[in-house]
């Protein structure tokens, strides 16, 4: 059945807050928003979570050895720490790679930690820890080691930047850095982010100036290919003649990040994560961002379309509409199978960083409106839009640049378009070096909520009743319990890849399969539960 009435979001806003103390409510209340896709409201978001409330957020460590370094597949990852962090974060996200021949290196089924005991948390944990970048040295000669603090690590004080120094001085031809990415650092993975970046930018960056084969090179930043996403997009820029000089970080090696700066164009899928990189790359070498979404069968055409207008090629341009023509039928062919089923019926999504976004577009190819969404750890720039809506605050880091110091490298910046070549692509509506956020997408009076918590989740679900509801495992089966699908937005339930044209048909299908399962109505929820034991003791 479709759904055309929604509940009014200020009433539904009481009802989300009205456990909580006052406190907590008012704090709460900042991060709740009625969206306004024409005067996008300010949100409170990147701040710390009440403790005490269950968050779906991660750690700083997670951010930074799991998300942006872990996709690299011949750089080892030393977890310094108790074996859990390492345990924990070992393949769970589902990042894929694809070794080009069987001699390249790849480390990524590996899972290498220091495994700190007692004894180094109380006498320091460096011998333990260059005897393990010693062992991986030995065993594997690995191009690069990169190490991971665990929390003990800063609480005892082990400096992990020594370490690898002495060690990178030791071997010669071996790259060793390491991270102060402490679990407890900033409020969620987004400082796990934010330092990755700045360390693969310091330590990697740079080193090789190899210019790749192909007429249109860019980087594809904040794509880590899930579920083999990175791989369809690989497919689509083949046949487009696009080449990947370097992706942040999916399917990718310590060379590509390594000779990030020969690139024409950084395009950014997940701005969230890597935006730092967009920005340390402009200015140290001069090269343009663009923000682009490969998620959704329209989404990634538009993508496609902007990328052609940057390099400005007829050539490439046409060869992007002939892609573009010999991909959409069979994307075509399946929505008109499926929107029959699909349409009318509503979404909530509540992930990450960038995937509440993105996501919206595919639902919305299946006719599917989204009433909630929300991002567990993103900032404003990324629910309000960064430096194309008037009268909104820029929170993307620019300090970033000054504090590390970052100038335009005398030999090697070289500006890839004039400012005039610019504000040209600009006023053609390309976001160069802007991103629009996800608000200003989501209908009039949907709910945007930051950071939300169990609690809030449960509440949105009683008071909305969503075909689907898009969250991780933590919430999977809590939510289904309530009669309601939940799609993992950040392994994609073993499915995927969900890019590019054939990711979208794969969602497409997917989809149909949740939200016309007729499996959900057989489970009651807690509260049909109730209304049907209070119509028995009315009848009774
Ligand atoms: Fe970017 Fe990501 Fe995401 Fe993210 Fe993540 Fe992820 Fe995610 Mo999980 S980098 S912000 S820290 S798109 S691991 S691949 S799915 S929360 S929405």
């Amino acid at each position: 059945e479709s759904k055309t009435q929604f509940p009014d979001p200020s009433q539904v806003r009481e009802e989300l807050i009205e456990k909580y103390p006052a406190k907590v409510a008012k704090k709460r209340n900042k991060s709740i928003i009625i969206n306004d896709p024409e005067t996008v409201p300010e949100v409170q978001a990147n701040v710390r979570t009440v403790p005490g409330i269950i968050t779906q957020r991660g750690c700083s460590y997670a951010g930074c050895k799991g998300v942006v370094l872990g996709p690299t597949r011949d750089v080892v990852n030393i977890t310094h720490g108790p074996i859990g962090c390492g345990f924990y974060s070992w393949l769970t996200r589902r990042n894929q790679t694809k070794p080009e021949t069987d001699a390249d290196a790849n480390f990524i089924t590996y899972c290498f930690s220091t495994d700190m005991q007692e004894e180094n948390i109380v006498f320091g944990g460096e011998k333990k820890l260059k005897v393990a970048i010693q062992e991986a040295y030995d065993l594997f000669h690995p191009k690069a080691i990169a190490i991971f603090s665990t929390c003990p690590v800063g609480l005892i004080g082990d400096d992990v930047h020594a370490a690898s120094r002495e060690m990178k001085e030791k071997f010669g031809d071996c790259n060793v850095f390491g991270f102060s990415c402490e679990g407890y650092r900033g409020v969620s993975q987004s400082a796990g982010h934010h330092i990755a970046n700045n360390g693969i930018f310091k330590h990697m960056v740079g080193r090789n100036n190899e210019i790749k084969e192909g007429k249109f090179k860019l980087n594809l930043l904040g794509e880590y290919n899930i579920g083999g996403d990175a791989f369809e997009i690989e497919r689509i820029f083949n046949k487009c003649g696009l080449t990947i000089n370097s992706s942040f970080s999916g399917n990718s090696t310590v060379g590509q990040l390594e000779n990030a700066h020969m690139a024409d164009l950084n395009a950014i899928m997940c701005h969230r994560s890597i935006n730092y990189m967009g920005d340390m790359l402009e200015t140290k070498y001069g090269i343009p961002w663009m923000k682009i979404n490969f998620i959704g069968a329209e989404s990634s055409a538009k993508s496609l379309r902007k990328i052609a207008e940057y390099f400005g090629d007829a050539e490439l341009k046409a060869r992007v509409e002939e892609v573009i023509k010999e991909e959409m039928p069979k994307v075509k062919e399946v929505i008109d199978e499926i929107l029959p089923r699909t349409s009318g019926k509503t979404a909530m999504l509540f992930v990450g960083g960038s995937r509440a976004h993105h996501y919206q577009d595919l639902f919305s190819e299946l006719g599917m409106t989204t009433v909630a969404a929300g991002y567990e750890f993103a900032h404003r720039d990324d629910y309000e839009g960064r430096e194309v809506l008037p009268n909104i605050k820029v929170d993307a880091d620019s300090k970033n640049i000054e504090e590390l110091k970052i100038e335009a490298d005398p030999e090697l910046y070289k500006p890839r378009k004039t400012e005039a070549e610019l504000e040209e692509l600009k006023a053609k509506g390309l976001e160069i070096n802007s991103y629009e956020g996800m608000m200003k997408q989501m209908m009039k009076k949907s709910l945007v909520v930051d950071d939300i918590s169990h609690y809030e989740s449960e509440k949105l679900i009683e008071i909305y009743k969503p075909d689907i509801f898009c969250a991780g495992v933590k919430e999977k089966y809590v939510v289904q319990k309530m009669g309601v699908p939940l799609k993992q937005l950040h392994s994609y339930d073993y499915g995927g890849p969900y890019t590019g044209f054939e990711g979208a048909v794969n969602f497409y299908r997917d989809i149909d399969r949740m939200v016309n399962n007729p499996v959900w109505k057989l489970i009651k929820a807690p509260w049909q539960k109730t209304a049907d034991s209070e119509k028995e003791s009315l009848s009774a």
